[in-house]
């Protein structure tokens, strides 16, 4: 496989140092190839690339950078199945979850904001015998930082309206997933958007993210990832004032009314726990259900996890694959030890020691999918993000007592509520603390919905207007009627 390298200025090219990064397939353990060990320099050099390609990019029409938009989707969507294999390779997830999830997701970004851009009315306000109306102006050069789990999925999801309203780029895909960022601007470079509007840097984040926060031309940081990283970059951006958006971590509740239709939800709920191996910070880690049907759910629930297929996510059948490396298996067994340790009753799955997937090289990162039952809601396990394929059940007695569960830990992105009823999952939704909440499904999304969680699972909205609004300045013109 061709080396990852940057791309700045309109060309692909080595870190200054020279240095590079190996990346790992998880599945297999293999080298696939090496990335660029950057640092600030190749910031800085990425960053003088944006800015000079900042006023010609910034004078174009919302109309030519519509038709950009979907030049580069096309271009990714004739090309849909090497963006799912590369996705596959580089995360250990499985092959038909990359195409139906990472390629399609990829692609539908751009298509999605070019056409909602024309959708949108002049923003105007008259009296006093004036006329308001708000110009947008682009923020200039932003800085686009993005995790591991769904790297194409999540990093397009952020140039398309940066790009939409008239911004240059400076991106850094996580260390651990180079490759489909490497693949989107070899597609942009072949569409041919001006050298310098779009550059991505590779490298490790204190090495190359923590420059781009602390760059003074970087005037908005985009960024996805850990809470824990996310004070630092919140830290660091704060005092100079730039904008800044930040989707973090999550402990998601799914919660089982009295009433949910065991055998309807149950596929929506093993779903909501494991797909991406758990690793979407949208997954539901702790589920909570009503007592009266706790041990039926239960049953069942475990009955369904046990048929997810796990195993090498090249396969069609493939429901599971590996997670992102064998440290952050390792750390997911930490949290199944420490759920034991804290009383926890193993239901199904467990380390690798205790449950091993047979069928897979000994150095994929591969677990089974865990359902632990009987700790407290507030132990640690139950509390702190695993991100891995790792669940808690915990029955309730009542509906205030659910949602003071739903609601109890330091984090506060997203959940998913069942029940027969929709008046009560309405009224259910409305008491939750999160950004977020679906009713009788999971991740269904709307691109036009804001997108983002409370507490410490971050700062702002992103999605449709939200998404333009962040990516863009404001002034407003009030002209004083003769
Ligand atoms: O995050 P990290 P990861 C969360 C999820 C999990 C984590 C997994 O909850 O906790 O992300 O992704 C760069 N200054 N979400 O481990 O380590 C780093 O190189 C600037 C939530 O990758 O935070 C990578 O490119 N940048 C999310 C990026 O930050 C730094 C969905 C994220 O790395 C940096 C997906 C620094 N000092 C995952 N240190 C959601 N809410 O949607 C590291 N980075």
């Amino acid at each position: 496989m061709e080396p990852v390298l940057n791309f700045i200025n309109g060309a692909f090219v080595p870190s200054t140092s020279g240095a590079t990064i190996d990346t790992i397939n998880p599945a297999t353990g293999e080298v696939l190839t090496t990335l660029p060990r950057s640092n600030a320099e190749d910031v800085n050099e990425a960053t003088r690339a944006a800015l000079a390609a900042g006023p010609s990019w910034a004078s174009t029409s919302m109309a030519d950078r519509i038709a950009w938009l979907h030049r580069i989707a096309d271009a990714l969507e004739a090309e849909s199945e090497t963006i799912a294999m590369l996705e596959s390779q580089d995360t250990g997830k499985p092959i038909a979850l990359a195409r139906r999830v990472d390629a399609a997701r990829s692609v539908a970004n751009f298509r999605f904001f070019a056409n909602y851009a024309q959708e949108q009315e002049p923003e105007t306000f008259s009296d006093h015998g004036a006329i308001n109306y708000v110009h947008r102006s682009p923020v200039g050069c932003v800085g686009l930082i993005t995790p591991w789990n769904l790297p194409l999925y999540l990093l397009t999801w952020k140039v398309a309206p940066a790009l939409l309203m008239g911004n240059t780029i400076v991106a850094k895909p996580s260390e651990l997933t180079p490759l489909t960022a490497h693949f989107l601007a070899k597609t942009i470079h072949a569409v041919g958007l001006p050298d310098g509007v779009f550059n991505v840097v590779n490298g490790y984040g204190p090495d190359v993210g923590q420059p781009m926060v602390e760059h003074p031309d970087i005037r908005g940081i985009s960024f996805t990832g850990g809470t824990a990283t996310g004070k630092i970059v919140a830290a660091t951006a704060a005092p100079m004032f730039k904008k800044l958006s930040l989707e973090l971590g999550g402990k998601n509740a799914t919660i089982l009314l009295d009433d949910a239709p065991l055998d309807e939800v149950m596929d929506g709920i093993v779903r909501a726990s494991f797909t991406n191996s758990g690793q979407v910070c949208l997954c539901g880690s702790r589920i909570l259900v009503h007592a009266s049907i706790y041990d039926s759910f239960v049953e069942r629930f475990v009955e369904a996890v046990e048929a997810i297929h796990v195993g090498d996510p090249m396969l069609e059948e493939t429901g599971m694959g590996s997670v992102i490396s064998l440290e952050h298996k390792t750390k997911v067994e930490s949290y199944i030890d420490l759920g034991l340790d804290e009383g926890a009753i193993l239901l199904t799955g467990g380390t690798s020691k205790v449950a091993p997937v047979d069928n897979v090289p000994t150095r994929g990162a591969f677990l089974r999918p865990t359902v632990l039952a009987g700790l407290s809601p507030s132990s640690r396990t139950a509390t702190e993000e695993i991100f891995g394929p790792v669940v808690t059940v915990h029955p309730f007695e009542s509906e205030d007592e659910a949602v003071t569960l739903a609601n109890l830990t330091e984090y506060g992105l997203a959940g998913s509520v069942w029940t027969a009823d929709i008046e009560r999952g309405h009224a259910f939704a409305k008491r939750m603390d999160t950004g977020i909440v679906w009713v009788n499904t999971w991740l269904n999304r709307d691109l036009r919905t804001p997108f983002g969680g409370v507490k410490q699972s971050g700062v702002g909205r992103e999605g449709g207007t939200w998404s333009m609004a962040f990516f863009s300045e404001t002034t407003n013109i009030c002209v004083q009627q003769p």
